[in-house]
């Protein structure tokens, strides 16, 4: 029979130099995950430095890769679209999210797999749990990060999650269409919040492992100010724009707890 999909959406803009080792360092891993295929769907933004034609190139050895293109519209946008065609065209069991740097340790998905296979809706790969680091990130990203998730867990009204800011991401694929993506607002990096806090108000069982996220290996960081400036913003949409479908949410919940666990 054949096995259930994991298919990591990895997006990338200007990503030229790290995108190659990503990807081996990806599909170097299927072996330890025996449970799932292995699928990763990159999301480039017409990256200026030739990312796509690098993951085109890797298209020749790894036949489960997959790219889609589109215009810059920040790190949000580009994750809907991602998840959205990947469950469209692979119907994954599984929807992973990882940054192209390399700040992600490829290594670790096996475990966060695994986490998944116990029954967990969402395993977070997490910066703060007890063995997580983020050695030579400056000081001020560190802040940023821990403000962010203290924020987010405040206005967003969630449980103690130690990194609600993290990217890298173990989903059931089911859970997403009840996230209605297509109405989360934010454009950038705070979409990462957004679907955590939706995520968890769709009743997901989470569970966090820690990572070590370390410096990036070649480039440098996309977050601008206007990122961290929509981030502040959606911490009050988090906290008040509670829409209509909290009351089918509340609904959900409750028949997400007779959910079977995942196979
Ligand atoms: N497609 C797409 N990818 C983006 C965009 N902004 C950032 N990324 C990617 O998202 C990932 C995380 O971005 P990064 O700049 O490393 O964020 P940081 O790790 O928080 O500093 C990387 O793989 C980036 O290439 C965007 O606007 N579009
Ligand atoms: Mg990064």
């Amino acid at each position: 029979m054949a096995k259930p999909i994991a298919c990591i959406v990895l997006p990338t803009f200007n990503e030229a130099e790290n995108v190659p080792a990503v990807l081996s360092g990806i599909f170097s891993q299927a072996d330890a995950i025996p449970t799932h295929e292995l699928h990763v769907l990159v999301v480039d933004d017409s990256s200026p430095d030739g990312t796509a034609e690098r993951v085109r190139e890797a298209m020749q050895h790894f036949p489960h890769l997959h790219l889609i293109s589109g215009e810059k519209n920040g790190l949000g946008e580009a994750y809907k679209r991602g998840i959205t065609h990947a469950i469209k065209t692979l119907q994954p069991l599984l929807i992973l999210q990882m940054d192209a740097d390399l700040q992600h340790d490829p290594a670790v998905l096996p475990r966060m797999i695994s986490l998944a296979n116990d029954g967990y809706d969402v395993v977070v790969g997490s910066r703060f749990a007890p063995g997580g680091a983020i050695p030579g990130l400056p000081w001020y990203r560190k802040l940023i990060s821990l403000a962010g998730t203290r924020l987010v867990r405040w206005f967003g009204g969630i449980p103690p999650i130690r990194d609600c800011t993290s990217g890298y991401r173990v989903i059931r694929a089911d859970l997403i269409p009840h996230c209605d993506l297509e109405h989360l607002s934010t454009r950038g990096y705070s979409f990462q919040s957004s679907l955590l806090c939706e995520l968890l108000r769709n009743g997901a069982r989470l569970v966090e492992t820690p990572i070590i996220f370390s410096g990036r290996a070649h480039g440098e960081s996309k977050l601008s100010f206007l990122d961290q400036w929509e981030f502040v913003v959606n911490l009050f949409r988090l906290r008040f724009v509670k829409t209509a479908r909290d009351r089918a949410v509340r609904h959900y919940r409750r028949s997400a707890e007779d959910r079977a666990p995942l196979k």
